[in-house]
């Protein structure tokens, strides 16, 4: 029996407006792909994360969250998909959360800047380790930045729409590197694609997201 721990969305899981229009992000994300992506790839995550829900009213007050984190206590018939649908739907809801248009240029400030530092030795590092684990994964999934469990920011990648919920890793910036998010722009070129990203990140959110965190978490020394 899991109980509710958390007050964010339940079912019926929606769609959120993105803040800005859909070609808000050009030339970086090109507006189709932006509107393809948002109506289509992440609608039919939560359409389908619904359907599967739907006849376990007992789950029905749960944030999404907490159905990915307790995915193992869920009945079996729904489990693979609440893992995969719900995942897609978590990943995407940050990914839009983090996109800023007219960013280019911007760098981190405060505490995630001097995180960065402490953990990758420099901002332009940082951005180098980004790229290459989003251009070496192999096949669908997400590139992360995310906190540990020790409070250390670390870059990785995972497939599909694998969580790190349950290795109690906070995300603070993702990327998309499903043929979906930039293909019709980018075609093959990854890495140009994850390049551009760096011209549409709000990193004043990011910030703010590490910020909340270390406020409520033992954090390692910002200067060593
Ligand atoms: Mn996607």
């Amino acid at each position: 029996m899991i109980s509710q721990t958390e007050n964010s969305l339940t079912y019926p899981f929606s769609l959120a407006p993105l803040a800005f229009a859909y070609d808000a992000l050009e030339p970086c994300i090109d507006a189709a792909t932006m509107q393809i992506h948002h109506e289509k790839h992440h609608q039919a995550y939560i359409t389908n994360l619904n359907a599967a829900l739907k006849p376990y009213p007992e789950l029905h007050d749960f944030s999404i969250e907490e159905l990915l984190r307790r995915c193992h206590e869920l009945p079996v018939t729904i489990r693979q998909t609440v893992h995969d649908q719900g995942g897609g739907h978590l990943h995407h809801r940050y990914f839009w959360e983090t996109l800023k248009p007219g960013a280019a240029g911007v760098k981190p400030n405060g505490t995630l800047a001097q995180a960065i530092a402490r953990d990758f030795g420099s901002f332009d590092l940082f951005k180098k380790k980004f790229v290459e684990a989003g251009v070496k994964h192999f096949s669908s999934g997400w590139v992360f930045l995310a906190v540990d469990t020790d409070g250390k920011l670390e870059v990785f990648s995972r497939p599909g729409h694998d969580n790190v919920l349950l290795e109690k890793k906070t995300t603070l910036l993702i990327n998309d590197l499903w043929e979906h998010a930039y293909y019709l722009k980018y075609q093959s070129d990854r890495a140009d694609y994850l390049n551009a990203f760096w011209n549409v990140i709000n990193w004043e959110y990011v910030n703010q997201r590490l910020e909340n965190l270390y406020a409520t978490e033992e954090q390692p020394p910002l200067v060593a």
